[in-house]
């Protein structure tokens, strides 16, 4: 049996705000970036794949590690923990989903108007001249990691595309940060899964949660924080606790 005061704090949540790092989709087969083993940064360097300085040293090495990555995503289904957040949002008054992920499968478990802090990997944009293609990409070649791709061209100004994600030193979407930083300090409860918490600005969203005064929950196999007074967590997979907690909370 979880925790009452937490069940109660969910059953009685006017503005529920679900956090979600990598861990929620580690469960459909995409890799989460820090994890001891499986992490994409234990295989790859960051500095040499996810920076703007990266992609003007070797664009096709990073648009064909970028293509092999939508290709594992395109190819993915939402997972239970996906769904439970979804099926969340239909008991509480008003429901915030953010997500630091670059993936759709939030949305393609139906959860809508969802706030992405790090971008999407559908949505590539010209690295001069920033205006989107009118047409999505399509499927690539059978990429494969570490296979060179070179970007497709700007129909606009004949520049390289980028991949639409946030990388190291850039900024966050000025309009995602302030909505989620918004909802952090107007909810009452904040479900944490799956983030190791340790990148920023997105990391301060749970703290700022807090310091109004919210209940925190964290959802991790990982110890990723100590519980206190109003701080929960759940050490395990999401895919097993969060279905778990709405079958406890609401019977669903
Ligand atoms: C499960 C599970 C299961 C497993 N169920 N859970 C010092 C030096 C240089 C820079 C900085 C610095 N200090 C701060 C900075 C800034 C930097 C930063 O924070 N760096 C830190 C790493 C130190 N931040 C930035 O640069 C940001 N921009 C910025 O600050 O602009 C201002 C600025 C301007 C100029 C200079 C400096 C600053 C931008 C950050 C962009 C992050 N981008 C990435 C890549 C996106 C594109 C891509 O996908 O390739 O975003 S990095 C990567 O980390 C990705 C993620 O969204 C993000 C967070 O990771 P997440 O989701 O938490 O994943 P993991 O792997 O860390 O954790 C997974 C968790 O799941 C674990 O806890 C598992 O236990 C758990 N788990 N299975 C539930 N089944
Ligand atoms: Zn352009």
């Amino acid at each position: 049996m979880l925790p009452s005061p937490l069940l109660t704090a969910l059953r009685s949540a006017r503005h529920l705000v679900v956090f979600t790092g990598a861990g929620v989709s580690a469960e459909s087969g995409i890799p989460t970036f820090r994890d001891a083993l499986s992490g994409l940064w234990q295989r790859f360097d960051p500095a040499t794949l996810a920076t703007p300085q990266a992609f003007r040293r070797d664009p096709a090495l990073v648009w064909g590690w970028y293509e092999w990555r939508r290709m594992k995503v395109l190819q993915a289904q939402p997972n239970p923990a996906h769904r439970a957040i979804a099926e969340l949002a239909r008991h509480v008054a008003e429901f915030t989903l953010i997500t630091q992920n670059v993936d759709d499968l939030h949305e393609r478990a139906g959860s809508q108007d969802v706030i992405h802090l790090h971008g999407s990997l559908q949505q590539p944009r010209c690295f001069a001249c920033a205006r989107s293609p009118a047409a999505p990409l399509a499927p690539a070649d059978e990429p494969e990691d570490g296979r060179r791709l070179e970007p497709p061209r700007c129909t606009h100004c004949g520049g390289r595309l980028r991949p639409g994600v946030v990388w190291f030193g850039e900024n966050l979407p000025a309009a995602a940060l302030n909505a989620a930083f918004d909802a952090a300090r107007r909810c009452d409860l904040l479900i944490s899964v799956g983030t190791s918490g340790v990148v920023y600005p997105a990391a301060e969203v749970p703290r700022l949660a807090l310091d109004a005064g919210a209940m925190v929950l964290h959802v991790n196999p990982q110890a990723v924080a100590q519980p206190g007074e109003r701080e929960f967590v759940l050490r395990g997979p999401a895919g097993a606790e969060l279905p778990e907690l709405l079958r406890q909370a609401f019977g669903a």
